[in-house]
C-alpha cells in the first residue's frame, strides 16, 4: 500500500523498461483532450507539464496545468471550465470574501485540499516531482505526470496596468490590459526536470499538444537544456495546430502570439517552432499552407483536429499514432 510518506519507490530510471515510451509535452487547458485520447491507446505515456503559470495564492502553491492533467486523468476535472474539480462548492472561497480577503482565483473547496497537500509537502522538503507522483497514485492517474521544472519559474507580462504574473493577467485582469512585453522569469536561473529530459531521452515519440505556444509550451522552450534536448530530436517529435485558420481553438493565444511577433496561424506556429519539430498537424482545411511549412523541412500532415467529443479525442490521438508515429 502506498503511504503519503513513501517517496523511495520514485526512481529516476524507471523508463528503462519502456521502449515504447510517448512524451507529451503539455500545458494549460488546451492539452487536456489530446493527453486522455493518447492515455486510452498507450500504455505507456508520460506528460511532461508547464509550471509557469504556478502561483502563490493565500500561503498554498497552486499548480493549474499539473492538477489539470491529474484531474482530467484522473476523470474529476470540471470539464465546463476545463479546471477545476467537477462538482465543487466554494464555502472556503464564499469565507475568504467575508474576510476581506481577494477572491478572483476561484479555489474550489476540493480542489483546495491539493493545494494545502501540496504546501505542506513542500514546506516538509518534498520536490514538485515527488508530491505530484503522489498526487497521480491518489487520483489513480495512469500516466507519469512530470513537471518541467522543481523550481519555480513564472510567465509574466508587461502591461499598461503594470508587470502582471499571468494568473493575474488572465484570471484578476480577465485577459483586458495591453500587453507591452513578456518574459518567464526564472528561466534562466532554475534546473530542468532531470526527469523530463530523461524522459524525452528515452521516448520513442515526443508529443506537443496543440496548447498555446507562449504561455503553455513556451515557457519550457525558455529552458535552454529542455530546448535544446528537443533540437537534437526534433525528428521524433509531432506537434498539432491549436490555430486553425487564423482562429485559435481555444484560450488567450492571440494575444501573446501578437505581442511576441508570432503570426496566429499554423504557419506561424510551425515558424516559432521550426528547430524542434520533425511533424506537424495541421486542419485538413488548412491545405494552402502546407507547401510553405514543408520549406522549413517539416512534414506536415491534414486531419481533424478539433475535439469536441470522446470520439474526436480517441480519433486525433490514433491519427498520430498510426499516420505520424509508425513512419
Ligand atoms: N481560470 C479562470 O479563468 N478563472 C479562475 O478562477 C480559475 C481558477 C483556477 C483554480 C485552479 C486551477 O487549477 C485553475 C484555475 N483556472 C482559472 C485556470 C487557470 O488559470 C488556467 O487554466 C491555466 O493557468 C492555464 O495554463
Amino acid at each position: 500500500m502506498f503511504q503519503l510518506w513513501d517517496f523511495e519507490s520514485y526512481t529516476l530510471c524507471i523508463y528503462n523498461r519502456n521502449p515504447n515510451l510517448i512524451a507529451v509535452i503539455a500545458g494549460g487547458t488546451g492539452s487536456i483532450k489530446l493527453i486522455r485520447g493518447l492515455a486510452r491507446s498507450v500504455k505507456d505515456l508520460v506528460v511532461i507539464s508547464n509550471v509557469a503559470d504556478n502561483i502563490w495564492l493565500h500561503g498554498m502553491y497552486v499548480c493549474p496545468d499539473l492538477d489539470t492533467v491529474l484531474y482530467g486523468l484522473g476523470n474529476i476535472l470540471d470539464i465546463a471550465n476545463g479546471w477545476g474539480i467537477k462538482q465543487d462548492s466554494y464555502s472556503f472561497l464564499k469565507q475568504l470574501a467575508i474576510l476581506g480577503a481577494p477572491t478572483w482565483f476561484k479555489l474550489g473547496d476540493k480542489d483546495l485540499a491539493t493545494h494545502v497537500l501540496r504546501t505542506k509537502l513542500l514546506k516538509e522538503g518534498k520536490n514538485l516531482t515527488q508530491i505530484t507522483e503522489l498526487l497521480r497514485r491518489k487520483f489513480k492517474v495512469l500516466p507519469r505526470i512530470i513537471p518541467a521544472s522543481n523550481d519555480h519559474m513564472e510567465t509574466r507580462l508587461m502591461t499598461n496596468r503594470g508587470d502582471l504574473h499571468i494568473q493575474e493577467f488572465w484570471v484578476r485582469e480577465k485577459g483586458r490590459p495591453t500587453i507591452r512585453s513578456i518574459r518567464y522569469s526564472g528561466c534562466r536561473n532554475v534546473k530542468v526536470n532531470p526527469i523530463a529530459i530523461d524522459a524525452l531521452q528515452k521516448s520513442r515519440a515526443i508529443v506537443i499538444a496543440p496548447a498555446n505556444p507562449i504561455s503553455s509550451i513556451g515557457p519550457m522552450l525558455s529552458l535552454k537544456e529542455f530546448r535544446g534536448k528537443l533540437r537534437s530530436m526534433r525528428e521524433k517529435i509531432v506537434a498539432i495546430s491549436p490555430i486553425i485558420g487564423s482562429r485559435v481553438i481555444s484560450g488567450p493565444a492571440e494575444k501573446y502570439m501578437k505581442c511576441m511577433n508570432v503570426e496566429v496561424s499554423p504557419l506561424g506556429v510551425a515558424k516559432h517552432y521550426r528547430t524542434i519539430l520533425g511533424k506537424f498537424i495541421i486542419s485538413e482545411s488548412d491545405g494552402q499552407i502546407v507547401e510553405k511549412i514543408s520549406k522549413f523541412n517539416i512534414c506536415v500532415h491534414r486531419t481533424n483536429i478539433i475535439m469536441k467529443s470522446r470520439k474526436e479525442e480517441n480519433s486525433l490521438a490514433n491519427y498520430i499514432l498510426t499516420y505520424c508515429l509508425q513512419h
